[in-house]
C-alpha cells in the first residue's frame, strides 16, 4: 500500500489506489527506424538517427532516421509516381477497401499502439487506449465510407483529387493527427508524404508497418521523420500540391510565408486559448468535471484545451473551492498506470516553456495555486496549477501554454463574458455551461471559435469538423468539411 496521497486526503481515509500498470513487456521496438518511402523502410541519406525518448523515464526507446532534403525529394517523387500510376486511377470503391482494411488493422493492433503512444508521448494509457486509438480507427472507417460517395458530398459537382499532399503534424495526438490527415487525403485519391513530430514518431512508423500489412500500393503514403528542417523542406518542395499543417501558430505563419505565391492549397490547424464559461445557473459539479477534463486531460497538451475559466461572480467562490478539491485528487505519474490522470510532459523543452509562462504569470501578479500531489523524481512533470487574480492582458491569459495550467477570471454579464472570451489572438474552441438553451445559442453564436461545446468539453467525432478562426488557423478538418481541402471541384 502506498503512503496516503492527496487523493486519500480528499476522502479522509488512509488508502490509495494500488499501482495498475499496463504491461509493455510484449512491445517490440527496433533499435532504429528508417524512413518509409515507396513502401519500404530505408536508411536516410544523412546517415543520422536521433533518439526518441520516453518522457516519463528519460530513457531512449529507439533511434529514428533524420531525413535530409534529398530524402524528402525521394519521398515526394514516390508519392507523385504512386499518384499518377496507381492511386488516382484506382476505382473509389477499391480505395475505400484499403482504408477499411487499415481501420480494421488499427483496431487489431489497438493495444500495442496505445502503449507505444503512452511510452513515446507521455499521455496516460487511459487516454491513448480509450480516446486516441479508437478515434484513429474511427477516422479511417469514416473516410473509407466517403471514398465511393464523393458525388453525394458535392452534389451537382465533380470532385477530382489534387495530387501529392505534404502533411506535417505535432506531438500532442501523434497517431490521431496522422489519421486526420491521411484518411481524407487517400479517400479523395491523393497520395501523401507525412512528417511526424521529432519527439513522437514511433506510432507513425508502426502505422507504416500496418500499411505494409494492408498491402497499400508503394508510394501512396510515405513517412519522413526528422526535425523542423525536414518539415520545412517538405512543405516548400515544388512537387507538392497541397500542404496540411497542424502545430503552433508561429510555425504556421512561417509555412504560410514559405508557400505564398506557389499555388499550393493549404490548411493550417494552429494554437488556441479556449475559455470555459460558467453561468450561475449551470450544474456546478458537472461543470467542474468538464473544466478538469478540458484542461488537465492529456497534460493540457491539447490545442482546444479550456485553459481559461470564466466564471460568473455569484458562484466563483463555490466553483474555486470545488475545483481545488477535485484537482487535489488528480494522480500525476506513470503514463502506463491505469489510475494516472496526468502523465508526463512531452519533452524537456515543453516543460521549460510551461515553467517560463507560469513564472511570468506570478511576476505579473497572478496568484498561483498548485496541487500538492507527489511527482516522480525522473522524467518531465508539472503539477496541475491554477491562477486567480489575473488580468486580461497577462501572458497567462493571452498565450497558449500547452500544459496543465488554468487561468481563472470572473464576469458579471454575458456581454462581459463574450468580450473576455474573444479577447485573445486565438479562436479555436470554447465551452458554455448553463441551464438555458437560449443562453447557449446566444453565447456560441457570438464567440469567435471554430468549435463550441455546451455543457460538455473535449468531445470529438470523425463526422464533425474542427478548425479555427483568427490565429488558430485556416480551413477545417474532419467530417464532410474535411474532404474539401483534398479535392478540386468542377
Ligand atoms: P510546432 O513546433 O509548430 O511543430 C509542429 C510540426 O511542425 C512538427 O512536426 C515540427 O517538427 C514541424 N516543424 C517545425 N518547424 C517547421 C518548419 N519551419 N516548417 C515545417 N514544419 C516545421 O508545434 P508542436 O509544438 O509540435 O505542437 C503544439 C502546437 O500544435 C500547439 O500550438 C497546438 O495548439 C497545435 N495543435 C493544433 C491542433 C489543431 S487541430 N488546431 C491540434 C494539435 C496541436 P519538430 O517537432 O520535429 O520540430
Amino acid at each position: 500500500m502506498k503512503k496516503a496521497s492527496s487523493r486519500s486526503l480528499q476522502f479522509g481515509t488512509d488508502w490509495t489506489y494500488a499501482p495498475a500498470p499496463e504491461s509493455s513487456a510484449h512491445i517490440q521496438f527496433n533499435e532504429r527506424y528508417g524512413l518509409f518511402i515507396n513502401g519500404r523502410f530505408q536508411a536516410p541519406s544523412t546517415s543520422r538517427y536521433f533518439a526518441s525518448i520516453n518522457p516519463a523515464t528519460e530513457k531512449e526507446i529507439a533511434r529514428v532516421a533524420e531525413a535530409g532534403s534529398s530524402d524528402v525529394d525521394k519521398a515526394v517523387r514516390a508519392a507523385r509516381t504512386a499518384y499518377e500510376k496507381v492511386w488516382s486511377k484506382l476505382s473509389p470503391s477499391e480505395r475505400g477497401k484499403y482504408l477499411f482494411r487499415i481501420a480494421r488493422l488499427i483496431q487489431e493492433n489497438a493495444r500495442e499502439l496505445a502503449i507505444i503512444e503512452s511510452m513515446d508521448g507521455g499521455k496516460p494509457i487511459r487516454e491513448s487506449r480509450d480516446i486516441d486509438i479508437p478515434l484513429v480507427a474511427a477516422h479511417f472507417f469514416y473516410y473509407a465510407g466517403w471514398a465511393d460517395k464523393l458525388q453525394f458530398a458535392f452534389p451537382g459537382r465533380s470532385a477530382s483529387p489534387i495530387g501529392v499532399a505534404a502533411q506535417v503534424i505535432p506531438w500532442n495526438f501523434p497517431l490521431l493527427m496522422a489519421a486526420w490527415k491521411i484518411a481524407p487525403a487517400l479517400a479523395c485519391g491523393n497520395t501523401v508524404v507525412l512528417k511526424p513530430a521529432e519527439t513522437t514518431s514511433l506510432t507513425a512508423l508502426k502505422l507504416a508497418e500496418i500499411l505494409q500489412e494492408a498491402d497499400l500500393p508503394p508510394g501512396v503514403v510515405n513517412i519522413v521523420t526528422g526535425a523542423g528542417a525536414t518539415g520545412a523542406a517538405l512543405v516548400s518542395h515544388p512537387g507538392v500540391d497541397k500542404v496540411a499543417f497542424t502545430g503552433s501558430t508561429e510555425v504556421g505563419k512561417h509555412i504560410m510565408r514559405s508557400i505564398a505565391g506557389s499555388g499550393k492549397k493549404y490548411t493550417l490547424e494552429l494554437g488556441g486559448k479556449a475559455a470555459n464559461i460558467l453561468f450561475e445557473d449551470c450544474a456546478v459539479d458537472q461543470a467542474v468535471e468538464g473544466i478538469i477534463n478540458g484542461i488537465f486531460f492529456n497534460q493540457g497538451h491539447v490545442c482546444c484545451a479550456g485553459s481559461r475559466l470564466l466564471v460568473q461572480e455569484g458562484i466563483a467562490k463555490d466553483v474555486l473551492r470545488k475545483l481545488k478539491d477535485r484537482i487535489s485528487t488528480l494522480i500525476v505519474g506513470d503514463p502506463l498506470d491505469k489510475n494516472t490522470d496526468i502523465g508526463a510532459i512531452n519533452s524537456k523543452a515543453q516543460l521549460q516553456k510551461i515553467k517560463t509562462l507560469v513564472n511570468a504569470g506570478i511576476r505579473e501578479g497572478g496568484e498561483c495555486w498548485q496541487s500538492e500531489c507527489e511527482i516522480p523524481s525522473k522524467g518531465f512533470w508539472f503539477k496541475p496549477t491554477l491562477f486567480t487574480g489575473v488580468a486580461q492582458s497577462h501572458r497567462i491569459v493571452q498565450e497558449e501554454i500547452f500544459g496543465p495550467v488554468l487561468a481563472v477570471q470572473t464576469f458579471r454579464t454575458p456581454e462581459e463574458a463574450v468580450e473576455k472570451a474573444n479577447n485573445t489572438p486565438y479562436g479555436l474552441s470554447g465551452g458554455v455551461w448553463t441551464d438555458k438553451g437560449s443562453k447557449i445559442f446566444k453565447m456560441t453564436s457570438r464567440i469567435r471559435a471554430g468549435v463550441m461545446w455546451a455543457n460538455t468539453y473535449n468531445k470529438f467525432d470523425p463526422a464533425s469538423p474542427f478548425g479555427g478562426y483568427k490565429e488558430s488557423g485556416v480551413g477545417r478538418e474532419g467530417g464532410l468539411h474535411g474532404l474539401y481541402p483534398y479535392v478540386n471541384l468542377s
